[in-house]
């Protein structure tokens, strides 16, 4: 199967392989992704994606037979399609300003309470409402709006549709009642037209279209739609023991932190802690908090690069893990850290704002920032415990992050429990996993498919140091105005 996987820095094609106490996934393609400003807009090069998807698909054919074709990606963000299925425009960027002041305005209309009632979603700047109110005279022209997995596959095999994990995080979609939230929509402005049917994951979307097929040397595979958004793969991929007490973290771009409900959690307190509740594979519910992740350390990587100076991953965190621990936090989901920019200066920014000693060395920034997102990792599990009653034995961390041996350390101290790291690629493995399913494997539930995951994959254990102090004093110094 050809998983492709696309994530806000990069975009892989994965040659996955499933069967009876076998998983595996290889790359047969991987691609730099990320934002283009063109004029005083950050774009998507959305037809770039497509071109390097299908040479990732073919590179998968080439590797030996492929059999189906599933495509996964972050959030939010989509082209519109003409009544002729011509794309209308390039795709934005979820980080692109044009929201800026418009989630303020669609709650004097649809109250905060409200939007959240319906539709289980947390407020941030950039949901798929939020950014279709943003241009919403353009949308008369529209007939369909596409989130970017369903937009490639329509591309793939000519079928419209919205496959409903990914549907659920538009902040247009009703939690409860498994539909678009129509009415809500029409009372924001936005067209009901544009809302096209929903799918499910592990449905056929269609064959590979015979022209495209024919011109890439490709069989007539299915293409199939998998939990589309990434973080609902990888949640598929997150290696749980049955019956454990698990929070995961799927460590990317951005870290989603939560845990994995049967049922939406739409109560006062879940909205005030503005927790979202995405719909997972197998109608599970994802209940969860966007945390900045590995984005605030990328970013200051970039920055440090593009002034000329070093810039190593491997190098900083081994300098970042014997600076001095938190010696300087900051709140990492400040919206400060949203847009693309100069992460150091905003980190020294924020730490003068709360009367703390800018860190200087890159040691000390690179530990600031490990320091403050174990410090968010352990603020968000504590509270998705107590927003539902529940108690948290293990923290799974999946995705990039969980190869990141300093930020694995920490948050198991910082939360003082075990973390159980891995695998990296989680996201590419649940896409096999829906995938396999669809083509006949017997993987009946989400049980059976993370125990092929433990088997196949076993997460690396972190146990707590238990030098759990410090970190309640470091939470309080973010709450401290600046005394200056
Ligand atoms: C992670 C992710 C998050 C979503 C963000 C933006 O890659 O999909 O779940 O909130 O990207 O789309």
């Amino acid at each position: 199967m050809a998983a492709v996987d696309l994530g806000a820095s990069s975009g892989r094609v994965m040659a996955g392989s499933a069967g009876p106490g076998h998983l595996a996934v290889g790359e047969a393609h991987r691609f730099p992704n990320g934002p283009v400003r063109a004029g005083s807009t950050l774009y998507w090069d959305v037809l770039g994606i497509h071109r390097e998807t299908l040479h990732g698909i073919q590179a998968v054919q080439a590797g030996g037979g492929l059999s189906g074709i599933g495509i996964d990606s972050w959030a939010v963000d989509y082209g519109l399609l003409d009544g002729s299925g011509a794309l209308l425009g390039n795709p934005v960027h979820y980080r692109d300003s044009r929201t800026d002041g418009v989630p303020d305005r669609v709650v004097k209309t649809i109250p905060a309470r409200e939007l959240y009632d319906v539709t289980g979603v947390q407020q941030l700047p950039f949901n798929t409402l939020y950014q279709l109110v943003s241009e919403v005279d353009r949308l008369t022209s529209a007939e369909t709006m596409l989130l970017i997995p369903d937009l490639l596959g329509y591309w793939l095999t000519g079928k419209v549709g919205a496959e409903r994990t990914n549907a659920s995080t538009t902040q247009l979609y009703d939690v409860r009642a498994r539909t678009w939230a129509v009415d809500l929509a029409a009372r924001a402005g936005i067209p009901p037209r544009l809302l096209p049917p929903l799918r499910e994951p592990g449905e056929r979307i269609g064959t590979l279209l015979p022209e495209l097929a024919a011109d890439l040397a490709l069989p007539p595979v299915p293409v199939i739609a998998v939990g589309s958004h990434d973080t609902a793969s990888a949640v598929v991929a997150v290696p749980a023991e049955p019956g454990a007490r698990f929070a995961y973290i799927s460590s990317g771009t951005w870290s989603l932190v939560g845990l994995e409900l049967d049922a939406p959690e739409l109560g006062d307190a879940a909205f005030a802690a503005n927790f979202t509740n995405e719909t997972g594979v197998d109608g599970k519910i994802r209940f969860l908090r966007n945390v900045m992740g590995l984005w605030v350390l990328t970013e200051t990587l970039r920055t440090w690069a593009a002034r000329g100076e070093r810039a190593d991953l491997a190098e900083v965190l081994a300098e970042a893990a014997e600076a001095p621990p938190l010696a300087a936090v900051v709140d990492v989901d400040a919206p400060a850290f949203l847009p693309p920019g100069d992460m150091p200066f905003r980190i020294a920014r924020a730490c003068r704002e709360t009367g703390q000693r800018p860190p200087s060395t890159r040691g000390e920034i690179v530990r600031c920032i490990v320091d403050s997102l174990a410090l968010a990792y352990r603020r968000t599990v504590r509270r998705a415990a107590e927003l539902t009653g529940r108690t948290v034995d293990v923290v799974h961390v999946v995705g990039g992050g969980a190869r990141n041996e300093l930020l694995c350390r920490l948050t198991a101290d910082a939360c003082g429990v075990p973390v159980l790291a891995g695998p990296v690629e989680a996201a590419a493995l649940g896409n096999v996993l829906v995938q396999a399913r669809t083509l006949g494997e017997d993987l009946p539930d989400l049980t059976a498919m993370r125990a092929l995951v433990r088997r196949t994959h076993p997460p690396r254990r972190y146990p707590p140091s238990g030098r759990g102090d410090g970190w309640d004093a470091a939470e309080a110094r973010l709450q401290r105005p600046s005394d200056s």
